[in-house]
């Protein structure tokens, strides 16, 4: 069997010479497929004596080793070239961001919340805060409110069921309970506001059962209504940011103040589109007044030594107003495309010096 040889050299050399693993494939077939030289030699055994066919089979199977062997060592040569290119060509840069970069925003509660925090901050006042969950002394007896007062009853305040002792936990129905600890907590000089959550059991067109509200608070020994005033005056004007704003006190009643004022903003309408400042209209945008002797009594607070102001707005409200945002209920909605077109861009901290928006 000299034709060995030169089969053995022939498909060796196939097998070395293939290029890809389309090629290594057809020399694989040439040799050892079916109908392949190596293969027509096997078939040609049976035509052998024994002895013959026994020394030509062991050559034979040496050969088809060798050469099975030398086409799976050019297999996973080629395969690993193969994935070598993959790899190049499919390169992916993974510190590229997954998508077109979408701009988060800032919800203009937060903004506003944040804005009317920046203008009390410029007059020195401290923000304080407290828990949502409250009790019947913080949220209304401290504050003047009496048990029959409408404020008191199950349509208005969220309450949790009753406790071994038969007090009732509720949800804060505004958050002057967070001035009634601080003024516990600390001595006067005071000059607070406290931003947060509020609960009501109301739910309509303009009432969500939790909206946000900014309560102010100061307390000293000469503090009078015309610092009240000036305070509020000069906040409407800075946050509205009109300087000719006009501002009305206008008298009015809350149990915790006495006298009580709301203040009222001018406005114009003009073509159904509504323009803070100079004009025919007044909107009503915070209520106030000098804090009612009783709650500073109930604070341990002595009223004939001590007198202040107190203030609340709503936060929706004027976020509404001073952005032309007109229903309420979409701040909670949290729709996106809502968000984008009203929201604030991240790095727009409102600061009074270096303008609230921009
Ligand atoms: C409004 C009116 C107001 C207060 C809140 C207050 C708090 C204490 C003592 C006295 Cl601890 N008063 N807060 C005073 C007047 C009005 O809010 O219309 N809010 C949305």
């Amino acid at each position: 069997m000299e034709e060995l040889e030169t089969i053995r050299a022939r498909a060796l050399e196939a097998v070395a010479a293939a290029a890809s693993l389309e090629a290594l494939e057809a020399a694989r077939v040439a040799a050892l497929g079916k109908k392949g030289s190596i293969s027509g030699l096997m078939g040609r055994l049976g035509a052998m004596g024994p002895e013959e066919r026994k020394a030509a089979g062991a050559l034979l199977n040496a050969v088809k080793d060798e050469v099975a062997a030398a086409i799976a060592a050019a297999k996973a040569g080629l395969e690993a070239k193969a994935l070598d290119e993959r790899l190049a060509r499919e390169r992916v840069d993974v510190t590229l961001p997954v998508r077109p970069a979408r701009q988060g925003r800032i919800h203009p509660i937060a903004q506003v919340m944040d804005e009317i925090t920046a203008i009390f901050a410029q007059m020195g006042f401290a923000v304080a805060e407290g828990p949502d969950i409250e009790d019947d002394f913080h949220n209304f007896t401290a504050l003047n409110i009496p048990a029959e007062h409408p404020a008191r009853q199950m349509h208005d305040t969220f309450y949790f069921g009753e406790r071994a002792d038969g007090g009732r936990h509720l949800l804060r129905t505004h958050t002057s309970p967070v001035q009634i600890r601080t003024m516990l907590s600390q001595q006067p000089p005071i000059r607070i506001i406290a931003p947060g959550r509020t609960y009501r059991c109301d739910s309509d067109m303009t009432h969500t059962p939790m909206f946000h509200q900014v309560e102010g608070l100061v307390i000293d020994e000469h503090t009078h209504m015309g610092h009240l005033k000036g305070c509020l005056t000069e906040f409407v004007r800075t946050f509205f940011e009109v300087d000719e704003v006009p501002v009305r006190f206008r008298p009015s009643f809350f149990p915790f103040t006495e006298p009580s004022a709301e203040v009222d903003i001018g406005c114009s309408r003009e073509g159904g589109e509504l323009k803070i400042g100079p004009g025919k209209g007044w909107l009503e945008i915070l209520g106030c007044g000098m804090v009612h002797p009783n709650v500073l009594r109930a604070c341990g607070i002595d009223p004939d030594r001590y007198q202040g102001f107190a203030f609340g707005m709503g936060v929706e409200r004027v976020a509404m107003l001073k952005y032309g945002i007109p229903d309420l209920r979409t701040f909670f909605e949290s729709d996106l495309r809502w968000l984008e077109h009203y929201g604030f861009l991240p790095f727009d901290l409102p600061t009074v010096t270096g303008g609230l928006t921009r």
